[in-house]
């Protein structure tokens, strides 16, 4: 979908490093099996050409790690996080409370999860200064398009791949409503 993953950001900008070294963004998730909608986040970042690392984080199971995983972010070169949890997720919010790097909350329908609503719950209300930008459940892809979204403010390249992504995403509306007007939909426009 989005090419090239050579060109650099616009020199002598914020972020001038070429985009396909030290990765950029960081994804993390409560539990292997978060896998399944978060590998979402890392097919959106692979397509423009973002690098990323991803890991399993648990803020319940292994919080030391979690801590440790926070506090060392920034200081790696991550930009941005990716965060998503099911069930009691406090992945999110804690590991907001421990950088200050953006973090996007991915709320998970996951098994034990009661229809992902008990995950945004515990996403969406932080604390002032301390935010969690939180997508829609199960929103990952939307979740990596966030995150381009900020690394492309410094980054030219990144800005002009999300305005080509835009335009197939218009594309598409416009080639699904030509085959429903051959199929006989009337629309009035
Ligand atoms: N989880 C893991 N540690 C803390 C939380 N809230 C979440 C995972 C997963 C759910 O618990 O993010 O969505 C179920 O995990 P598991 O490992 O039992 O499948």
């Amino acid at each position: 979908m989005i090419p090239d993953t050579s060109t650099t950001a616009v020199p002598g900008s914020a972020d001038d490093r070429p985009v396909t070294e030290t990765p950029l963004v960081g994804i993390i998730m409560g539990s292997k099996s978060d896998l399944k909608i978060m590998s979402a986040a890392a097919d959106v970042l692979r397509q423009f050409g973002v690098p990323f690392e991803i890991t399993l984080v648990s803020p319940h199971r292994t919080p030391h790690r979690m801590v440790e995983y926070a506090e060392s972010a920034r200081k790696r070169g991550l930009r941005v996080l990716i965060a998503g949890g099911g069930g009691a997720a406090h992945l999110p919010g804690m590991v907001a409370a421990f950088t200050i790097l953006p973090v996007i909350g991915v709320p998970i329908n996951s098994t034990t999860s009661i229809q992902g609503l008990d995950s945004v719950l515990s996403m969406i209300q932080m604390p002032a200064g301390v935010p969690v930008a939180t997508v829609g459940i199960d929103s990952a892809a939307n979740a990596a398009v966030l995150a381009i979204q900020m690394l492309a403010i410094h980054n030219a390249r990144l800005a002009d791949s999300l305005e080509k992504y835009r335009t197939t995403l218009k594309d598409r509306v416009m080639r699904t409503i030509e085959e429903l007007r051959k199929g006989g939909f009337q629309d009035d426009v």
